[in-house]
């Protein structure tokens, strides 16, 4: 008898925690689930509004850009320009040009190689330079992309001496690296010469563009 009130005294409050135990694991998992589902569903809504999934069509851009000779002038304005005042005695060495003589400077006036943009393969006519871009000077012209688009170069060497084209920014292959490859060898595009042509060929990745804290564009030289 001593064994049967044992036997139920021990054996049915073991039952009712097990049960006990079990009701608040379900609870528990249930709640647990209903949060996580609720976190999704907010991942979900905050996906759709903060990032939009935008399409654009990549696109194959292409420049036609010759290498051209021409007597540059560095001080065309004839005064200096940053301190809005004459050339004083150190900037009249450069910014003049000197004859020549036991210490002659480079002067005012130089010969340069430059590029030039023009509208198609004959490089018969210069492509106009909108006012927005008449600042870079010397510099140019520029060569625009978005992430996910080609960009071709027609290039023309019309200088008299070897010239190429090398950017930054873009991804590309040996053959437009446009200077001395560091793997002993030479790109086809690293020596283009007098009245020579070629194309280059580049691609705009993603980190071609602005990172996530950047600007809408970048500019790269
Ligand atoms: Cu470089």
């Amino acid at each position: 008898m001593g064994k049967k009130k044992l036997t139920i005294a021990s054996g049915r409050p073991y039952t009712v925690k097990k049960l006990q135990f079990m009701k608040n694991l379900m609870r528990t998992f249930i709640s647990t689930a209903i949060i996580i589902a609720f976190i999704l569903l907010l991942n979900a809504c905050k996906k759709d509004k903060v990032t939009p999934i935008v399409t654009y069509p990549a696109k194959t851009r292409v420049y036609y850009i010759a290498a051209e000779e021409v007597i540059w002038d560095y001080a065309l304005q004839g005064y200096d320009v940053y301190m809005g005042m004459p050339f004083d005695s150190i900037d009249s060495v450069y910014a003049v040009n000197l004859p020549l003589g036991p210490t002659p400077h480079i002067g005012r006036k130089n010969l340069k190689a430059r590029y030039i943009e023009y509208t198609d393969s004959t490089f018969t006519t210069p492509k106009t330079i909108i006012p927005q871009w008449q600042h870079l000077g010397i510099l140019g012209p520029v060569i625009r992309a978005i992430v996910g688009d080609s960009v071709i170069v027609y290039y023309k060497n019309n200088t008299t001496i070897n010239t190429s084209l090398h950017v930054h920014g873009l991804e590309y292959d040996a053959s437009s690296e446009g200077a001395p490859y560091n793997n002993g060898t030479n790109g086809a595009g690293d020596i283009i010469v007098p009245k020579g042509k070629y194309m280059y060929k580049y691609f705009a990745r993603d980190g071609s563009g602005p990172g996530p804290t950047q600007p809408s564009s970048i500019v790269w030289i």
